[in-house]
């Protein structure tokens, strides 16, 4: 491709889309050589477990505990139990709790007993509402919550599941988040199931992210995925009671689709193409574009468009699944039925996957020298432009993001 067509493409082909002209899906589009170097330095698609950002809350946290204080407080698989119980204030009529005063909490070798049977790995991300950038992409593998849930014979007045876990038995630092019960039973949207997770990518979760066991929400916001868990509550409670309500935050919020850029060269050169490398988050709207936009720093914006809709945004490369998925699986393999996953093949069923993470790349053309504001945004699979269609802050992060760019002669 030329310079000049890169050029045409970005600017008279984004001005002809933003006046409301058909566009060729550019997309498609063979990724030019000069984006190879770029991509290659990408992130793994799946993160290895180490490498996950963490988000803990507890003095001290949990997993810092030294190994013998663990083992005391159930934070091993060798000692972990899971309380089910009715909620004391908004009773569950059940058959029959799990408690550890009469011996009958479910303990990990228990939870691994369902597994064998009703055992499901997804793929995800997680993400902080209140923090832009992912934690980590993995294959989360557990048990359906239900399963432990039915196991109680729940015959009446269960309306809301809440659960926490372990934080130094000081009420001070609770940690709990809920979901309906309809959630809990049912998976809308052919969502993944909720589930007692105890594997990460393979592997024992490990207690930084919340093992020996936590719960995993798919389509959530990683507050609604409660760590080191010790305690679900069955409930008549008719709405939600999450500690992440403190704080301002919408704990109803499903996770959205977004764009952020991962590279672009330190002092690119006037006239010469710049690659630029990103991910976006797919949230429950899916995805269907990332677009990008250079414009001159300087140049004012129209101050009633704040999500720049008629700027000439210029559709970005969303890469193919990888030939490699990173991520430190055992034997460098992915579980066997990874759900959304064609058993047959080993592939991901559809791309991008919903909830999780797509890389792309663009090769912007040559700009002259001076200061530019690189910016990329998704449109999801609604055609919803990024912030929309939900684009309060704390519904989670969904804010186009802006960098400096300065190009030099
Ligand atoms: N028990 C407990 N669970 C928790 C938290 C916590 O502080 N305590 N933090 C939550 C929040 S706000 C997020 S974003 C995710 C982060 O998951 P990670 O630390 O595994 O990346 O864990 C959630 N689960
Ligand atoms: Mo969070």
């Amino acid at each position: 491709m030329s310079d000049a067509e890169l050029t045409r493409r970005f600017f008279l082909g984004g001005a002809a889309w933003a006046a409301g002209c058909a566009v060729t899906a550019r997309a498609a589009d063979p990724v030019p050589p000069e984006l190879a170097p770029a991509i290659e330095q990408l992130e793994p698609y799946f993160t290895p477990p180490v490498d996950f950002r963490d988000v803990s809350r507890g003095k001290p946290v949990p997993h810092s505990l030294p190994d013998e204080k663990k083992r005391a407080v159930g934070l091993t698989r060798e000692t972990w139990q899971l309380e089910v119980i009715s909620d004391p204030e908004n009773k569950t009529t059940l058959g029959r709790q799990f408690t550890k005063n009469d011996g009958t909490a479910l303990d990990f070798p228990g939870l691994l007993k369902l597994g064998e049977k009703h055992a499901v790995r997804f793929a995800k991300v997680m993400t902080c509402l209140n923090i832009g950038c992912p934690l980590g992409m993995g294959v989360w593998e557990g048990v359906p919550l239900r399963e432990v849930l039915w196991l109680t014979r729940p015959k009446e007045n269960l309306r809301r599941v809440f659960y926490h876990g372990y934080h130094n038995d000081d009420p001070n630092q609770l940690f709990r988040s809920s979901l309906s019960v309809g959630r809990v039973l049912e998976d809308p949207d052919d969502l993944p199931p909720v589930i007692l997770c105890y594997k990460l990518n393979g592997r024992w979760l490990d207690p930084e992210r919340g093992g020996p066991v936590r719960v995993v929400v798919p389509e959530a916001y990683g507050f609604k995925s409660v760590k080191w868990l010790t305690h679900v509550v069955l409930s008549n409670l008719a709405h939600a009671n999450d500690t992440y309500a403190n704080g301002n935050n919408d704990i109803d919020s499903p996770l959205k689709t977004f764009a952020d850029v991962l590279s672009v060269p330190g002092t690119p050169k006037a006239g010469r193409p710049i690659p630029v490398t990103g991910y976006a988050q797919v949230g429950v709207s899916g995805l269907s574009k990332v677009q990008v936009w250079v414009h001159p720093a300087a140049k004012k914006w129209p101050d009633d468009d704040p999500y720049f809709t008629t700027a000439p945004w210029a559709d970005a490369h969303i890469l193919p699944p990888p030939k490699s998925w990173g991520g430190a699986f055992p034997e460098e393999r992915l579980p066997k039925d990874v759900l959304g996953f064609d058993p047959a093949t080993g592939q991901p069923a559809a791309w991008p996957m919903k909830l999780a993470k797509v890389h792309w790349a663009a090769l912007l053309p040559g700009l002259p020298a001076g200061e530019y504001t690189l910016r990329s945004r998704t449109i999801d699979a609604k055609g919803h432009a990024q912030p929309m269609p939900r684009p309060f802050r704390k519904s989670g992060r969904s804010d186009i993001e802006s960098l400096k760019l300065t190009v030099t002669a």
